[in-house]
């Protein structure tokens, strides 16, 4: 057995219950095995993969709350800290009933090398709750976030751990989330991202992720001799990721024809109407049923479907799991030509393997994804130099970014004979930085 397999084998015993952790760490394994084995003796003696997979820290606790009914409520809070070796955890924070201990390290595993991706100094962190938003006032969600910052402003700060957004946190969250920080520690610091912009948030943050996948799958393009202008789009998910990433493929002049929520999804042949949209996801909070109320010529579908559609481009921004091998199969047999992940881990490892071996070019969300986490970091910057950058400047620095992690995954696929598999390259190249880093702590 090698070291690989034998750390994987390990811990495959010991966290059986952790389905969707163990699936992450067998994708990065598997691509790490041709780095590992150069250096076997070195990694084992150093316990680097051992390191790797146990978090630095997993802080659970109790987060109650009262209803607008004065029943009291219970709810249960993670953060997770998986590895700080590059710089201060960093990573957002899910609200959604879903949430437990398995998916919060997948999170929080997955981030350590997005992060190292972006070539910023942030380490790997992932948290939330198995708290709904969905259907709760204002003020139950503001009683919630003041309850959870209540425990969690003990374990972060601007240099020790920057939580933000992810499913079901969004600007609202943030708000409340800040708001208990700041009185009860007495310290207006950088400590969250995704902050409105009056209180130190960031210009592009919101589009962030959506605009940064776009920017790497127009790069992942022009370097096969093509480009985005007219094709097709299929997208899941109507919420922050998949909104913009809409918005950015329209304005590249891509024809986005599908997205979806919880309940269902849509399919606009002459190509979705984002106002539309974002009014019903963003304004409303409502379903996407009320689509075609405001579009009478486009189909609504309860359930899964969106990617049985004619598409070019697949770009799944929901949710873990939500392209399977059945989907993986519709969407060749359909002429895909790109998949690229907004959402994280939303391709099972077999639909994947399906995909790469039927020559679609496909990018894992550590890297398609990891717009939104690096203009947290320049958020970050802004708030330590007191500063605000414009548009234009934070915009630039995300396209830069998302350009040169597709070259360096690109690259390191390459440079371990692996060329054109963009997973193997993200994992190979956010695991370089972070092992030389590690490596230079000692055993710590
Ligand atoms: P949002 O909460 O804004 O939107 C999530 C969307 O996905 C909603 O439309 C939601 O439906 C749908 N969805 C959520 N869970 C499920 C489910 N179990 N089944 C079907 N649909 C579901 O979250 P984000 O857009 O922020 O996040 C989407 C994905 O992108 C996640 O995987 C997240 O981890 C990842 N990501 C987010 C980043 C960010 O900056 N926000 C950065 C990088 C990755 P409904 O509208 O019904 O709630
Ligand atoms: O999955 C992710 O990268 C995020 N939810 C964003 C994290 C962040 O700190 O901006």
């Amino acid at each position: 057995m090698t070291y690989t397999e034998s750390v994987l084998s390990s811990i495959e015993k010991k966290y059986a219950d952790q389905p969707e952790f163990l699936q992450a760490v067998r994708e990065v394994f598997e691509s790490l095995e041709k780095v590992i084995s150069k250096n076997e003796e070195v990694y084992k003696r150093e316990a680097i993969l051992e390191r790797l997979v146990e978090p630095d820290r997993q802080i659970i606790f109790r987060v109650p709350w009262v209803d607008d009914q004065g029943q009291v409520r219970i709810n249960t809070g993670y953060r997770v800290q998986f590895n700080n070796s590059i710089g201060p955890y960093k990573g957002g924070l899910r609200l959604h009933p879903s949430v437990n201990l398995s998916i919060m390290k997948f999170l929080g595993f997955e981030q350590v090398f997005k992060n190292s991706l972006t070539s910023l100094p942030i380490g790997g962190a992932k948290g939330g709750s198995d708290f709904d938003p969905k259907g709760k006032s204002d003020r139950e969600v503001m009683a919630f976030c003041q309850s959870f910052m209540t425990e969690l402003c003990k374990y972060i700060g601007a240099d020790t751990d920057v939580p933000a957004g992810d499913i079901g946190t969004g600007a609202r969250e943030i708000g409340y989330l800040f708001g208990q920080y700041k009185r009860i520690r007495g310290l207006y610091e950088g400590v969250l991202t995704g902050k409105g912009l009056s209180y130190g948030g960031s210009l592009v943050r919101t589009q962030a992720t959506g605009y940064g996948l776009l920017y790497l799958v127009e790069e992942l393009l022009k370097c096969h001799q093509d480009n985005i202008q007219g094709k097709v789009v299929a997208i899941s998910g109507a919420g922050n990721v998949a909104i913009y990433a809409a918005e950015k493929a329209q304005q590249l002049g891509a024809k986005v024809v599908t997205m979806s929520d919880s309940t269902g999804w849509i399919y606009d042949e002459d190509g979705v109407d984002l106002a539309v949209v974002k009014e019903i996801k963003e304004v409303r909070r409502a379903r996407l049923t009320e689509y075609k109320k405001a579009r009478p010529n486009a189909q609504y579908h309860e359930g899964k479907g969106v990617w049985t559609v004619k598409c070019d481009i697949a770009l799944p921004c929901a949710t873990q799991n939500e392209l399977l091998i059945d989907d993986a199969k519709a969407l060749v047999a359909n002429g895909v030509k790109v998949v690229a992940e907004g959402a994280n881990m939303p391709t099972s490892i077999e639909a994947t393997k399906y995909l790469q071996n039927s020559g679609v070019l496909f990018v894992p969300g550590k890297a398609a994804n990891a717009g939104g986490v690096a203009t947290s970091a320049l958020e970050m910057s802004q708030n330590s130099e007191r500063l605000s950058w414009s548009f234009e400047e934070v915009d630039a620095k995300l396209k830069s970014i998302m350009v040169n992690i597709y070259h360096n995954i690109e690259d390191a696929a390459k440079r371990y004979d692996c060329e054109g598999n963009y997973v193997a390259g993200a994992n190979i190249a956010g695991f370089e930085k972070v092992v030389d880093a590690m490596m230079a702590h000692g055993a710590c």
